[in-house]
């Protein structure tokens, strides 16, 4: 496969409700969506998580924009890509940019897209996902007090969701979750701190454990695993890691010492789907589960996580909701909906199996830019 072209859009697009952790509120959602074009002139499209603001890791649009502008984009159309294996070959070429792992994961999603409309095969079967449908949660965003948070937890069980996960800080996390439990005794439950705690004020969190939730998401600093291993001996209930890893070697070692017991899969936080698939096999391996998180993607990271959620091992229900849970409208000419036993249907057609709208999309592009093999 050789890469002709590529083109970079930086999107900024107004979610339907902001959307508010430990490390702040958004209205609007940002990211990098990456257009490249084959020798053949097919198109595929990949997605950049990277927000604005570097609250969730140090990747912002910016950083992202300037290493797949200068690094990233010119490795890939420098030479053909493996037919085989292009994702793979990509991640060899870039190995020499360090971290910067949701620009990698942005590029190397449009050559999953690519190397499935090549092949006549969906992502699903590319990496091996073995369901059709995947059952999926709903991420809600912390609430101006246990009152509102508990109408708004009714309102998507109402709409079908059957697993819910509240943001927590400090201050706001066992009186909010115990609403939630108390008001709905029977639901998959779960909590994500998002690093907001260090090992003593996560002491404030022991009530938690009393309250039957399925894990408890990344307490501590991302940098930090020893102390999610020292946390992880006070609780009986799971902890699970998002922004600690970063890399397969992190999920191999936290799991060696026993920092969490969950571990939450994004492809742009790991660098890509080829790293998500090596960490989805090594805890399968120690049979931990994994569920896949997300991070408010557009319709084609919404595609991507589906595919990566029908693996064997994402035994717990996905950050993958529907469309309308973020977006009025989306750059996707496809819109993802909830089927009523609480599952979103994986897409079938070849690679990603969705369009972009090109009119949504230039109406929310700030800018854009394009590379091109012939001019490097
Ligand atoms: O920590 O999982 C997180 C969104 C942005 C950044 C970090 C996180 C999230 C979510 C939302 O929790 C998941 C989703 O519905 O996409
Ligand atoms: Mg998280």
């Amino acid at each position: 496969m050789q890469l002709t072209r590529l083109a970079f859009y930086h999107v900024r697009m107004p979610l339907q409700h902001p959307f508010e952790t430990s490390f702040g509120r958004i209205t609007h959602r940002e990211c990098i969506l990456v257009e490249a074009e084959d020798e053949t002139g097919r198109i595929g499209w990949g997605e950049c998580a990277a927000d604005r603001d570097p609250g969730f890791s140090y990747e912002t649009t910016g950083t992202a924009w300037h290493i797949l502008q200068d690094f990233l984009g010119p490795a890939a159309l420098q030479a053909p890509l493996d037919e085989d294996a292009p994702a793979a070959d990509f991640q060899h070429r870039v190995a020499v940019v360090k971290g910067h792992n949701m620009a990698k994961a942005g590029l190397e999603m449009a050559l999953w897209d690519l190397q499935g409309q090549r092949l006549g095969r969906s992502l699903r079967e590319l990496l091996g996902g073995q369901r059709s449908r995947v059952p999926v949660g709903v991420s809600i965003g912390l609430q101006p007090s246990p009152e509102d948070l508990v109408a708004r937890v009714g309102r998507f069980l109402e709409q079908g969701y059957r697993r819910i996960k509240i943001k927590i800080k400090p201050g706001r996390d066992v009186a909010d979750t115990q609403a939630v439990r108390a008001a709905f005794p029977e639901i998959l439950l779960q909590v994500d701190a998002n690093s907001a705690y260090t090992l003593e004020t996560a002491q404030a969190l022991k009530p938690l454990d009393d309250l039957d939730l399925l894990l408890i998401e990344q307490p501590l600093a991302e940098d930090d695993l020893w102390e999610h291993h020292k946390l992880q001996a006070q609780f009986r209930t799971p902890l699970c890691l998002d922004e600690s890893i970063r890399l397969p070697r992190h999920a191999a070692q936290a799991l060696e010492m026993d920092a969490c017991r969950v571990i939450n899969i994004k492809q742009g936080r790991v660098g890509g789907l080829h790293n998500a698939l090596a960490i989805h096999d090594l805890a399968q391996a120690r049979d931990v589960p994994v569920w896949c998180g997300g991070m408010l993607e557009t319709g084609v990271g919404r595609a991507a996580n589906l595919a990566l959620a029908s693996l064997p091992n994402f035994r717990l229900p996905g950050d993958i909701s529907a469309t309308d849970r973020y977006y009025a409208e989306d750059i996707t000419h496809q819109r993802f909906t909830l089927n009523p036993d609480g599952t979103i249907t994986v897409p079938d057609a070849p690679g990603l199996g969705v369009t972009v709208n090109r009119e949504a999309l230039s109406r929310y592009t700030l800018r854009a830019v394009g590379l091109s093999s012939t001019a490097l």
